[in-house]
């Protein structure tokens, strides 16, 4: 009788330990698990499971298991996915102005990329995410983007000539290769590798960490640096989630976003240098381009293009521009 009722107790405790409908929030992800996003990721969900005392359940599905980046993105806007890790690249086919980031050598560099990112500027992109039914809480970092090809490297505009480049999907990065003389065909990150193997394209563009992670090192060895883009990432939560969270556990949310968001740029400035030190070990080429400004002299017409089509959006590049 003691027995049973001490039993019965200890099951009651054990009931109103856990809240009763724990809300699962599901979490695309394109990376594998050891890649400085994926470790953000999960650190995230940790602390929004552990603040919320498990009121939230975040999980985060790696691999792009939960499919390629444009479909995700609508899964998130939609609310059939929660959360994400997006690029600005495929974004700007739903949020215009996030084409800015995708200009080629938009940014000085990645310092200035943060300082834009992390200042009022960085609250503009948010608001038209967050029009487009995406809460942007914090901005992870992706690094500088060159171009690595399977045959030769690449030295100046010239060597481009003729070559048949993956790009992201955005018709921005179409316009950059074109104007490098070079094709591009904007194709799934997943394909890539086997693009390259099988010779349908000569080369990709990307950072250390993704041309080491994605083993396209293993078939494109020639790395030129160009440092053409600099395109920040966001940790995106869908609109309709975090409307129907209390005030509370928004800024738990946003609190473990921003946390989050810190260690992935700690990891990445490690990771960076790791990539890199592993694909020459694996004998890549990694050759520094002499010249990487004829490259960007190049992009005139891009602009050009992109400000007539887009008038309203010219201010946001000379902010952008005159950031220091
Ligand atoms: C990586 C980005 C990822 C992109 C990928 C790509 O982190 O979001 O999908 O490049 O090239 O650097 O598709």
């Amino acid at each position: 009788m003691t027995f049973n009722r001490i039993a019965l107790s200890c099951a009651f405790a054990a009931f109103v330990a856990a809240p009763a409908f724990a809300d699962d929030w599901r979490g695309w992800n394109i990376h594998p698990e050891d890649y400085p996003n994926s470790i953000a990721l999960e650190t995230f969900a940790a602390e929004v499971a552990e603040k919320t005392d498990g009121r939230i359940e975040p999980q985060v599905y790696h691999n792009a298991v939960l499919g390629a980046q444009p479909d995700a993105i609508e899964q998130v806007r939609n609310g059939g996915l929660d959360f994400a890790n997006f690029n600005m690249g495929p974004m700007g086919q739903i949020v215009p102005a996030t084409n800015v980031l995708s200009l080629p050598f938009i940014f000085q560099d990645v310092d200035q990329m943060h300082k834009v990112m992390d200042g009022e500027i960085g609250e503009r992109f948010s608001d038209a995410l967050a029009e487009e039914g995406l809460v942007a809480l914090s901005w992870f970092d992706s690094g500088s983007r060159s171009f690595y090809t399977t045959s030769k490297a690449i030295q100046t505009p010239d060597d481009v000539k003729g070559m048949k480049f993956r790009v992201m999907n955005n018709d921005l990065y179409v316009d950059m290769v074109d104007q490098l003389g070079g094709n591009a065909t904007p194709m799934a990150y997943g394909e890539v590798y086997q693009s390259l193997k099988t010779g349908v394209i000569d080369g990709a563009e990307n950072n250390y960490p993704s041309y080491d992670s994605s083993n396209h090192f293993e078939v494109a060895p020639y790395y030129s640096i160009t440092n053409h883009l600099i395109i920040p990432e966001c940790l995106c939560v869908s609109v309709d989630t975090w409307e129907s969270l209390s005030e509370e556990d928004q800024a738990i949310v946003k609190e473990a976003a921003v946390a989050a968001a810190k260690e992935q740029r700690a990891l990445w400035a490690e990771r960076e240098k790791a990539s890199r030190a592993k694909v020459e070990a694996a004998g890549s080429q990694i050759n520094e381009v002499q010249d990487p400004k004829a490259f960007q002299d190049k992009m005139g017409p891009v602009y050009e293009k992109f400000i007539e089509a887009n008038p309203d959006l010219e201010k946001l590049i000379k902010d952008i521009q005159s950031t220091s």
